[in-house]
């Protein structure tokens, strides 16, 4: 070794040598350290010199203790006499030592004063037994956790169904695929079942990228299935099947008890991907790129990017997925390009838009893609003081109408049931719902390629004041246009 790596590498003192100062110097030593260690009770310096350690007899109280470390670069000060530490630092820096101290408090008090003393790190024995307690109850949880899940899987003897919660949202979907892959990994076929719709362009786009198989409710015989599992679904109703839940798993407290027969609910993570990232990880899943990128776009979505609600936990568990993710894909997923129609769109409806309290209702002309309209509503939810959109417009004689809700105290479903499901199709529940209304009906004339457009204008003021009824707002006549 030459003499310039010789002289760079630090060279270190234990002072106080008991059953802390020994596992230190014996784990320095075996690192190849060079260590000095001074100890006042002789016979514990005698037996450390027969393990051929460098230590010599000293009381590390003792002002001329400041001699013998001059050449040290980090003293750890580690007797259990505080009082002793205290001395043995109070000499150091009184001397002008400029060394790296590490040294043993008794409690918050003691490791207080010895912080004034100027030391670098103090260490609070009862603070650390703590922390590797909690982490091992930590560990050990999940562990045990993990063997109940396993044991659950395992017992299933046909096919297991993974619910996604209603009109599933990334969470929901990447949980439900990271369990799949959990139950895959145990020899378990499951299916993971959905109701409702999967929403936004984005979901679409990655369930698209990741060839995510879904079935819906009514492609399902539930009787297939001798295991059910519910992921992410808290928030959401649970679905109305004639079966007993057996694996629920959310990041959010259930409201009411469902009782099953594996439960893990963690309200201190801040998405349902993140416990199933842990349980990969227990599981010691070779992890598949699909899964990984999945979980990783999961966690990213529910805390907006890190920027809302994140836990240590998150960030954990995002990292440890980060190097199998595909981040090509997962690019794509995170900017689906908007489409010419949905920009023309979205200009026409806040162009049109109507404005009363906190509704919106706009009329966004013809349209060819009905995916537009539905991400127009989303998009004019942002607006300022609005809680409620709906947006309509005509696609060849039917008038689509797409609206949306975040205002808690509206049922958007029930209010389009209310106005317009006696002359036209509604579906959809309290925050998302669309209808379908044939032109017709309204003016009892038959659409025409010229005559559309003057229907659609004639037809505009009976939908508006509809809804505006519906939303339970006066439409109060001649309002027009909120910009
Ligand atoms: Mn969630």
């Amino acid at each position: 070794m030459s003499g310039i790596s010789m002289a760079s590498m630090s060279t270190y003192a234990i002072l106080g040598c008991g059953s802390v100062g020994h596992a230190v110097a014996e784990e320095l030593v075996d690192e190849g350290k060079d260590v000095l260690i001074l100890d006042k009770d002789e016979g514990r310096v005698e037996a450390l010199r027969d393990q051929d350690l460098d230590a010599r007899t000293a009381d590390i109280a003792e002002e001329g203790v400041v001699d013998l470390l001059e050449d040290r670069d980090v003293l750890l000060i580690l007797s259990s006499d505080v009082e002793a530490n205290k001395a043995a630092v109070d000499n150091i820096r009184a001397r002008g030592g400029d060394q790296f101290i590490v040294v043993r408090a008794s409690d918050p008090v003691t490791a207080d004063e010895l912080t004034e003393l100027g030391v670098d790190v103090v260490i609070n024995p009862s603070a650390v037994i703590a922390d590797s307690a909690l982490r091992a109850l930590e560990t050990g949880e999940l562990e045990y956790k993990a063997e109940q899940l396993a044991g659950v899987i395992d017992s299933t003897e046909r096919r297991m169904a993974i619910f996604a919660h209603r009109s599933p949202d990334p969470d929901s979907i990447a949980s439900a695929v990271a369990l799949q892959a959990i139950a895959a990994s145990r020899g378990i076929e499951a299916d993971i079942v959905y109701e409702g719709e999967i929403g936004h362009q984005e979901n679409r786009a990655f369930v698209n990228l990741f060839g995510i198989d879904l079935l819906t409710l009514d492609e399902v015989e539930i009787d297939d299935y001798d295991t059910i599992a519910l992921v992410d679904h808290a928030k959401a109703s649970i679905p109305e099947i004639d079966a007993d839940i057996d694996i629920f798993i959310d990041h959010y407290e259930p409201e009411e008890d469902y009782d099953a027969r594996f439960m893990d609910v963690r309200p201190n993570v801040s998405s349902t991907s993140t416990i199933l990232t842990k349980y990969i990880q227990e599981f010691d899943l070779n992890l598949d790129e699909d899964v990984a990128t999945a979980l990783l776009y999961g966690i990213r979505a529910e805390t907006l990017d890190f920027k809302r609600d994140t836990t240590p936990a998150d960030l954990t568990a995002a990292a440890y997925l980060y190097p199998f993710a595909d981040h090509d894909t997962l690019e794509q997923v995170e900017s689906p390009s908007m489409s010419p129609e949905t920009l023309d769109v979205l200009a026409e409806a806040i162009r049109n838009r109507d404005v009363k309290g906190s509704h919106l209702v706009s009329n966004a002309g013809f349209i060819r893609d009905r995916d537009a309209l539905s991400q127009a509503a989303q998009h004019l939810l942002n607006l300022e003081g609005i809680t409620t959109t709906a947006v309509f417009a005509l696609a060849d004689d039917t008038i689509y109408l797409a609206a949306r809700s975040k205002d808690i105290r509206m049922n958007i479903g029930a209010v389009l049931e209310d106005a317009f499901g006696g002359i036209g199709e509604v579906v959809g529940h309290s925050t998302d719902a669309s209808a379908e209304i044939p032109l017709g009906i309204f003016t009892g004339i038959e659409t025409s390629e010229d005559n559309r457009e003057t229907l659609l204008s004639l037809v505009e003021e009976a939908v508006r004041t509809k809804l505006f009824e519906a939303m339970g707002v006066e439409s109060g006549g001649e309002s027009g246009n909120g910009s």
